[in-house]
């Protein structure tokens, strides 16, 4: 391949009138914002612990009072980014929040969207919107952009979750803010209650068009018994997968981030294809080894991984009697929306 001017190339002079105008040239940096063939990513694979994590987010909950947090989260970031930067890939961010018994996380809204997944503990609920969703291991809650979300506590053990928000990409576009709100006035109905099976919706219970998120609450117990069902219906689906969507308008749950629910039969290894999204892994239930370019991850419940775009992703169930239950995060629906989306099979 040519080689390109560098900077060094240029007569001093000439580069420090360039630079007093804010005037720049292309060609020493376009190797850099366009490489060959491949993407550079800063995204590294990286792996996070539950077990390890635990305790640290419980000694938040000694040292910093929710009050002085407003949510008591550890943020798991990507090395390869810059751990103050707080992002697990590109564009997600990935926190494990905690809410002790009794303690309450203000109502807010922002731009960033954001989704829960329970990891642990029982008695918590966020009110999205009005509508009080319970949280129980393995639930997924999302919270929209926009929408007012809080979360309190009636039980009597720490409850955990998972937050993936789409906030360094919100952030990057310079549009990332929230407000504060007053405590939301729970309204009477549950959307996991209204959407319970595919393919019959209420009729009568809003316009269409009026919620642009009609399903907030998506209950494990649900998207397991379709991955089950899935299995069983053929035995040679390789890819034993469901989509979180808007039950409305059948597309993805939310605009940015993709969120899936993925079992690996017994003893199963499964090869995810390369593509240009990154994805983070969370296994729900069972253990599994993820392969990530030349990184090999041990995942049991609770673990947490990332892998960059553009990588294929090996991912082998390590139970050889039962399957491996996985909540899967990627940025697919960002991909195809801005028309960067490939699969390199
Ligand atoms: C947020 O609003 C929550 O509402 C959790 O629980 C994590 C991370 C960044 C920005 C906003 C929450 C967040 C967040």
């Amino acid at each position: 391949m040519n080689e390109l001017g560098r900077l060094e190339d240029l007569p001093q002079n000439y580069r420090d009138e360039l630079k007093s105008l804010n005037l720049v040239p292309l060609w020493p940096s376009l190797r850099g914002v366009l490489p060959p063939q491949v993407p550079t990513r800063q995204t590294q694979p990286t792996y996070w612990a539950y077990k390890t994590l635990r305790p640290l987010l419980l000694k938040a909950g000694e040292l910093t009072p929710i009050e002085k947090a407003e949510r008591r989260v550890l943020v798991l970031a990507n090395p390869g980014h810059g751990l103050d930067k707080m992002q697990a890939s590109a564009a997600i961010y990935l926190g494990m929040q905690l809410l002790l018994p009794g303690e309450w996380a203000p109502s807010h809204r922002h731009t960033p969207n954001a989704v829960r997944m329970i990891v642990e503990g029982e008695g918590a609920t966020t009110t999205v919107d009005g509508e009080k969703c319970p949280m129980s291991r393995g639930d997924l809650i999302l919270t929209p952009t926009g929408l007012w979300h809080e979360h309190g506590h009636d039980g009597t053990e720490p409850v955990v979750w998972l937050d993936v928000l789409d906030l360094p990409l919100v952030y990057y576009m310079e549009a990332s803010y929230h407000i504060n709100g007053q405590r939301q006035t729970v309204v009477p109905g549950r959307s996991d209650r209204q959407y319970t099976r595919a393919g019959v919706m209420p009729t009568y219970v809003f316009e269409r068009s009026k919620k642009a998120y009609p399903m907030l609450r998506y209950a494990w117990s649900d998207a397991k018994a379709a991955l089950e069902s899935l299995a069983a219906d053929d035995p040679s689906l390789e890819q034993v997968q469901v989509t979180y969507t808007n039950p409305e308008t059948g597309g993805d749950a939310e605009n940015i981030l993709g969120f899936y629910a993925l079992m690996l039969r017994p003893g199963q290894t499964l090869r995810l294809p390369a593509r240009s999204p990154a994805q983070v892994f969370h296994v729900i239930e069972g253990q599994m080894h993820a392969q990530i370019v030349n990184s090999t991850f041990t995942l049991v419940e609770a673990d947490t991984c990332c892998a960059p775009g553009y990588e294929a992703v090996t991912l082998r169930n390590l139970k050889a009697d039962s399957p491996t239950f996985v909540f899967v995060a990627d940025e697919s629906p960002l991909h195809r929306k801005l028309g960067v989306y490939e699969n390199w099979g």
